[in-house]
C-alpha cells in the first residue's frame, strides 16, 4: 500500500465488527464486562488497551512502516517512556538543537535518577561515536531540529547505533512520517508528538511511538501499561481523523513553506532564514535524499538581533497567531527564546542559534498571498 492510501485506510480494517460503521467508534470506556474472570473479548481495562487507541496505534505503526504503535497522552509523555526503558547509570546522547521541553525532561528529571545526558551536535554525524562509551545506551534524535532546522543523517546515526548495540530513537514531530521514516532508514523507534502534524489541527495534546521489533514493542507497552500516561479515546478519534488528510495538508505546507522562506531570504531587514530546502542550508544535500520534501517550518533573525524588535514583529502579525506549538492547519508564530525553548539557559541556546532576535513559523495552509502579505506588513 503507498503512503496516501495508508494515511486513510493503515490498520483500520474491520474497525467496527458490530456495525460496520465506516469510522473507528469512540469507546468511551474505562473497563469491559467479562464473563468468567479473563473470559473477556479482549479488552480488560482500558490503561492496557481500548478499541479506539488500538486502532490509532495500528495506524500510526502502518504510516512509519513499523510493526507496533503506542499512543501517549502527550509527545513528552512518549518520550518519557522511551526513557524508562533506561536505568541509573546509564548514558544518553542527544542532539544539542531540541524541542525545549524535551531538554527539560531529560535534564531535570531524568538526571536525578542518575542518567547522563550528553548534547552534541549531530550535523556531522561521524562525530557521535566520540562521545559513545559503554554506559551509552540510547541515541535521541531530532531532524529536523526545533528551532534551529538542522538535518541529521538518520542512516549514518543508525548505522554507528547499530554497530554498538545502542537504541535508537528519532523525534518525526516536524517531518512526519509523510517526508520521512526513520524506521526504514535504521532507527530503532521513532516518535512524535502528534499535536503537531499528525492531529493537525490544534484541538489536541498527544503523544505516539512506533517499532519494528517485538522485544522492544513489550518493553515499551508494559511501560505505558505499568505507568499509564495512555492517550484518551476521544483525543484517539480526533488523531485518526487527522491522519486522513495529512499527506494532503503536508503538501500545501511544503509548497507554502517554500514560498514563505524564499521570501524571507530576499528582505533586506532579515538576517538568516533556516530552512533545509536551501541549496546552502548546511545539511541540504541530507534532507534531499532523506526526506521528500522540506516540510512547512522554518526560523529567521532580522538584523541588528534586538530583543524588543522581534517582540515587536510577532505582536503585529494578524493572519499568523503568535502561540507555543506547530503543524495546524493555522499559521503560528513563536519567540523560541521566551516561549518553547525559555526553559534552557540563554548561554546553551545562544550557543546553538537561538539568539533573541530568532522568530519560529509553522507555515499553515491558508492562502500563500495572505501569509505574504501579512509578514511584509509586520516586518515593515
Ligand atoms: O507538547 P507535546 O505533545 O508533549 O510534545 C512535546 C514535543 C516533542 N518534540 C517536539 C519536536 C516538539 O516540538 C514538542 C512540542 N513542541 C512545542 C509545543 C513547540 O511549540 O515547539
Amino acid at each position: 500500500m503507498k503512503f496516501n492510501t495508508k494515511a486513510i485506510h493503515g490498520g483500520q480494517e474491520h474497525v467496527d465488527p458490530a456495525y460496520a460503521s465506516v469510522m473507528q467508534p469512540i469507546y468511551q470506556t474505562s473497563t469491559y464486562s467479562q464473563k468468567s474472570p479473563g473470559d473477556h473479548k479482549g479488552f480488560e481495562y482500558s490503561r492496557s488497551g481500548n478499541p479506539t487507541r488500538n486502532t490509532l496505534e495500528r495506524a500510526i505503526a502502518s504510516i512509519e512502516n513499523g510493526n507496533y504503535g503506542m499512543a501517549f497522552g502527550s509527545g513528552l509523555a512518549a518520550i518519557d517512556a522511551v526513557l524508562k526503558l533506561l536505568k541509573a547509570g546509564d548514558e544518553v546522547i542527544s542532539t544539542n538543537d531540541l524541542y525545549g521541553g524535551t531538554y527539560r525532561l531529560f535534564t531535570s528529571i531524568y538526571e536525578k535518577f542518575g542518567i547522563q545526558f550528553r548534547f552534541i551536535g549531530m550535523e556531522n554525524a561521524n562525530t557521535v561515536e566520540d562521545y559513545i562509551s559503554e554506559k551509552t545506551k540510547l541515541i535521541w534524535v531530532e531532524t529536523p531540529t526545533n528551532p534551529m532546522m538542522n538535518i541529521i543523517d538518520i542512516k549514518k546515526v543508525a548505522t554507528i547505533a547499530n554497530k554498538h548495540n545502542i537504541l535508537m530513537a528519532v523525534d518525526n514531530t516536524f517531518a512526519t512520517a509523510y517526508l520521512q521514516r526513520p524506521l526504514d532508514l535504521g532507527a530503532d523507534i521513532v516518535m512524535h508528538s502528534a499535536t503537531k502534524y499528525l492531529g493537525g489541527h490544534s484541538d489536541v495534546v498527544m503523544g505516539t511511538l512506533a517499532v519494528k521489533d517485538k522485544d522492544l514493542a513489550d518493553k515499551l507497552y508494559f511501560i505505558q501499561k505499568a505507568s499509564g500516561a495512555i492517550a484518551g479515546p476521544q483525543d484517539c478519534f480526533l488523531v485518526l481523523r487527522g491522519l486522513k488528510t495529512l499527506h494532503v495538508r503536508m503538501q500545501r505546507h511544503c509548497e507554502n513553506g517554500k514560498k514563505v522562506a524564499e521570501y524571507l531570504s530576499n528582505h533586506p531587514k532579515i538576517e538568516n532564514v533556516y530552512w533545509p530546502g536551501f541549496k546552502n542550508h548546511p545539511n541540504h544535500h541530507i534532507a534531499k535524499t532523506q526526506m521528500n520534501d522540506y516540510g512547512g517550518m522554518l526560523s529567521f533573525t532580522t538584523t541588528g538581533n534586538d530583543y524588543d524588535e522581534a517582540i515587536k514583529l510577532v505582536e503585529k502579525l494578524q493572519v499568523f497567531t503568535l502561540a507555543e506549538s506547530l503543524g495546524g492547519v493555522e499559521s503560528l508564530a513563536g519567540h523560541p527564546a521566551s516561549m518553547t525553548h525559555a526553559s534552557i539557559p540563554k548561554e546553551e541556546r545562544e550557543k546553538i542559534g537561538v539568539v533573541d532576535s530568532l522568530i519560529r513559523l509553522s507555515v499553515g495552509i491558508e492562502d500563500i498571498d495572505d501569509l505574504i502579505e501579512d509578514l511584509k506588513q509586520a516586518i515593515n
